[in-house]
């Protein structure tokens, strides 16, 4: 496994290079543009200027996390070929720079949900918490409390463009009649379409699943279990249709066995994001540290199964807790994302050892 760690730029994120450069065995930057808005095609020379920040540390930047998808594409709205075409011009300029995987989602309408983005555990740090019954008929009470949040903190929240948030009436009417199995078919066009620009320039594209992994305001929501996984996979069966295989977001619900997931499609895994998450009997979830005994998303099972099936793909620490009076993004600390990775090593340099690898 390759170590990344996501970072959002210069000027868009508290944290130094200088210093995850001290956080062992990590070796790439998982970036993206956060000024694009979805539908724009990224340009080389503001490829060029993120490189600038990243190589002279000696990272690789070969994970982008995410080139967002335009409501056309997932609505096959009228726009959608030419939004394609977009994104393939934004695949051959990434191409440029090295980069070998890119990870996206297909969510309508929201990226991640939450409810609490500070929500105090037992340790007296605070987290990301998920609150049922927050989530039922109005989204907008929740889209306003997370765009106050990044506006306050003057950061990008990825997925929570302000432009597109604005027209949340605009973009619930344009899935409207937009059912499961359409969402499907246009999953599906779209993963086709890309697949030779892929192929020519040996590029994964990972889909990230929906998070959490249920339909919420009446929006369906695809990537949810193993079963989708299995469609997913199948419809477009081509070793560049590849996987980011989320441990929170598919924990999220109880009945998804993560390890399972990655013992099945190891070579379809082009990212992992390790997260470990505590349900409540209510249905509402936390996120907690990456222990494994402090949630039930199963870390050890998980990253076990990764070391047994001999993972060659990307790795990373999703998201953390806030600790230690660390003022950060949402998730997206120093802290508590440098203890999760040590834990992850912890595991995986005892399985070398007791496998004789080491
Ligand atoms: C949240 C992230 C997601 C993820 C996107 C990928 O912190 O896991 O926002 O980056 O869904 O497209």
């Amino acid at each position: 496994m390759k170590i990344g760690f996501r970072w959002f730029g210069e000027g868009n994120d508290s944290i130094k290079l200088s210093d995850v450069k001290q956080i062992p065995g990590v070796t790439s930057i998982v970036w993206s543009l956060h000024h694009k808005l979805p539908g724009e095609v990224w340009e080389v020379k503001e490829i060029a200027r993120m490189q600038k920040q990243i190589k002279p540390h000696g990272f690789d930047m070969d994970v982008v996390e995410s080139v967002n998808i335009h409501d056309d594409i997932k609505t096959a709205g009228p726009g959608r070929d030419q939004y394609i075409a977009k994104y393939i011009q934004t695949i051959k300029n990434l191409s440029k720079f090295g980069v070998k995987v890119i990870c996206y989602n297909f969510m309508p309408v929201f990226d991640w949900t939450r409810t609490d983005l500070f929500f105090p555990l037992e340790d007296g740090s605070t987290a990301l918490y998920y609150e049922k019954v927050k989530i039922q008929d109005d989204p907008k009470l929740m889209a306003e409390y997370i765009l106050s949040e990044s506006e306050q903190k003057g950061l990008t929240f990825p997925g929570w463009e302000p432009e597109r948030m604005a027209r949340l009436d605009e973009l619930f009417a344009a899935y409207k009649n937009i059912n499961k199995e359409q969402l499907w078919e246009n999953l599906i066009y779209f993963v086709k379409s890309l697949m030779p620009v892929c192929r020519e320039n040996g590029i994964k594209m990972a889909i990230h699943p929906d998070d959490p992994p249920w339909d919420i305001f009446g929006l369906p929501r695809l990537i949810i279990d193993e079963a989708a996984i299995d469609r997913f996979l199948t419809a477009v069966d081509d070793p560049h249709n590849c996987l980011t295989l989320c441990s929170g977001s598919f924990s999220a619900n109880p009945n998804n066995n993560v390890a399972d997931m990655v013992r099945k499609h190891c070579d379809r895994i082009a990212f992992a994001h390790i997260r470990n998450i505590r349900h409540y009997p209510n249905g509402d979830f936390a996120e907690v540290s990456h222990r494994d005994r402090d949630g039930h998303s199963g870390i050890l099972e998980i990253v076990k199964a990764y070391h047994d099936c001999g993972y060659q793909g990307y790795i990373r620490p999703d998201h953390g807790r806030h600790i230690w009076g660390e003022k950060c993004r949402p998730g997206y600390g120093l802290y508590d994302r440098a203890l999760g990775i040590m834990y992850m090593l912890g595991i995986w340099d005892m399985l070398d050892k007791l496998s004789g690898k080491r």
